[in-house]
């Protein structure tokens, strides 16, 4: 009943694989589609994903560092693939323990993996068990709930639901304490150098069960790795070549999530990143001189960057030639929420067109806050007058199409959209409203805009100073374009334009939830308020500000 399974390296070389009986599609496409949204981009807290009519779910081996993927269809409930996704990466590990130590590209190449057998067996078994399970059947009076229950709790009370109340918060209080449990180190006290160097700092670890570290020395350690105490304070000297565990890593982790989230990183994104990397970490063995909490810290660092590294090529000059060439103006759309500054970041986009020499028409489609029509006439005679057109053949670079106000923006734009063709402009600026993404006709609105229109980009413009309300924004801006879309094909947010980077000091999270929820670049970056102030994003920058503690 699996469509397909597949064993491949971390470096890309597949090294087994089965297709089902049948199964005549190729699982290629869905395999690629993991790789890319899910893998690549930091999503692998999640275990599984969908393509099309399939169902995937994954495994990572660090260790070894393979990908161990199953498909099957989506109707299907198979309840046995969790436990035979891990049964076939034991089994594979065991038997090529000796080929696959051998590390490098060329020699797995060269080693034939004769997996069919052990595989078919393994498959069979967990069918067979499946079907034996078969549909649960019904409990017994004695194997349920109630019969643990006393007959006096069962009677209502007047007065309302007292005893279930305190039932529910001492169920809470179970839940909590194992959770404090869990993210307690555990037993990894005695995995310290103890070189008895001495305290010079105080360090920033606390333990939240309120047992001290008995042992003095550890806590020196820790400063002298750490000196600044701070995040990665919480380092614990395990050293030595052992392979990691979720266990190892959680207060760790622990801790780089509040930090995360402390710099702006939405907080579910913050944990959705530190449950992937801890995927990512899992069972990998770590260097003999490494600790836990700087393994962890390289591996979010990589994250971050990855993330932030941009998914495909964005070369708006390019575009435009490329528009140019086909005699057809360049279309770009602003959206975004009220004053996150998308009409001044479309003015200094202009700007920048200006001077790589194209020319700009600016569509006011926001015919409804007041003012907005004359902000943009504003800029257009500010550009106009540091490009003169009298350097410019005597035309000016810049031009304003506006319908005044009240007036359906959509329609407005396909005018001005018409009017950059016979007229020969280079690039199409939409601005529109803003718009709260619950507000729902105005989200419809947008949405018709944009199906209308077809702009060539999308420019979702959203400010540096959001935390969690960046990821609601763009989720609901997207589902609105989905939505209202008019092909199966639709067009969503393409780009972000981040606003007002320069009011943020190090907190510089937002950058990391717009681009994870989206999976979209950051086009452009406004720190401030002159034409100049537009930058391209420095990945590297942005994450080493994130991780400064
Ligand atoms: N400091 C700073 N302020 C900005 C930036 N971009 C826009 N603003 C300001 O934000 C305010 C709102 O901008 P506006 O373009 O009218 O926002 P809109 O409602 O989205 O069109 C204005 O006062 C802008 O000067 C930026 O990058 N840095
Ligand atoms: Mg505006």
């Amino acid at each position: 009943m699996l469509d397909f399974f597949t064993i491949f390296s971390k470096g890309g070389i597949v090294l087994w694989c089965f297709q089902g009986a049948g199964v005549t599609e190729s699982f290629t496409g869905p395999v690629n589609a993991l790789i890319r949204s899910v893998i690549l981009q930091e999503r692998s807290g999640n275990s599984s994903f969908s393509h099309g009519g399939l169902s995937l779910k994954y495994k990572l081996d660090n260790e070894f560092e393979l990908i161990f993927v199953v498909g099957f269809q989506k109707i299907l409930t198979l309840t046995y693939v969790d436990k035979f996704i891990n049964d076939v990466q034991l089994r594979f590990r065991d038997r090529y323990k000796n080929e696959l130590e051998q590390k490098g590209a060329l020699k797995l190449l060269n080693n034939s993996f004769e997996f069919e057998n052990d595989f078919k067996v393994l498959l069979s078994v967990a069918e067979e068990s499946s079907k034996a399970r078969g549909p649960a059947g019904m409990r017994t009076f004695e194997q349920s709930g109630k019969s643990q229950k006393t007959v006096k709790s069962m009677i209502e009370t007047k007065g309302g639901d007292k005893g279930k109340e305190q039932g529910g918060k001492k169920n809470k209080n179970a839940k909590k304490e194992g959770k404090c449990s869990l993210s307690k180190p555990k037993g990894k006290q005695n995995r310290v150098w103890n070189n008895g160097g001495s305290s010079t700092r105080d360090l920033d670890y606390s333990d939240k069960n309120g047992n001290g570290s008995p042992n003095g020395a550890e806590q020196n350690l820790e400063a002298q790795f750490d000196p600044g105490g701070g995040l990665f304070g919480m380092l614990k000297g395990l050293v030595g070549s052992k392979s990691l565990t979720r266990e190892d890593m959680e207060p760790v982790l622990e801790k780089m999530k509040d930090h995360l989230i402390a710099k702006n990183v939405a907080a579910d994104i913050a944990s959705q990143l530190c449950d992937s990397v801890a995927k990512k970490l899992e069972g990998k063995v770590m260097g003999t001189f490494t600790t836990v909490a700087s393994t962890v810290k390289q591996a979010l660092q990589d994250s971050l960057v990855q993330i932030l590294q941009p998914k495909r090529r964005v070369d708006i000059l390019r575009d435009v030639m490329e528009a140019q060439s086909q005699r057809r103006p360049f279309v770009i759309t602003f959206c975004g929420v009220n004053g996150v500054g998308k009409s001044t970041n479309l003015a200094k986009i202009s700007f920048w067109l200006i001077e790589n020499g194209f020319t700009v028409l600016i569509a006011a489609c926001d015919t409804f806050r007041a003012g907005a029509v004359e902000q943009l006439r504003t800029h257009q005679r500010r550009l106009n007058s540091l490009h003169p057109p009298e350097k410019h053949g005597g035309r000016p670079v810049v031009q304003l199409y506006e319908k005044g106000y009240g007036k359906d923006a959509a329609g407005i734009a396909m005018e001005a959209i018409a009017y950059a063709r016979n007229q020969a402009f280079d690039v199409v600026l939409v601005d529109t409203a803003g718009r709260m993404q619950d507000n729902a006709p105005l989200m419809t609105a947008l949405a018709k805009l944009i199906a209308v229109n077809m702009p060539d980009l999308v420019l979702f413009v959203g400010e540096a100073l959001v935390g969690n309300e960046a990821v609601d924004q763009l989720v609901k801006f997207n589902q609105a374009l989905a939505d209202h879309s008019m092909s199966d094909k639709p067009r969503l947010i393409d780009g972000i334009v981040l606003t007002k980077f320069d009011t943020i000091d190090d907190k510089v999270g937002a950058a990391i939830s717009m681009t994870y929820i989206t999976g979209q670049p950051i086009v452009f970056v406004g720190t401030g308020q002159t034409y100049n102030d537009l930058r391209s994003l420095n990945a590297r920058a942005v994450v080493s500000a994130l991780m400064k503690a």
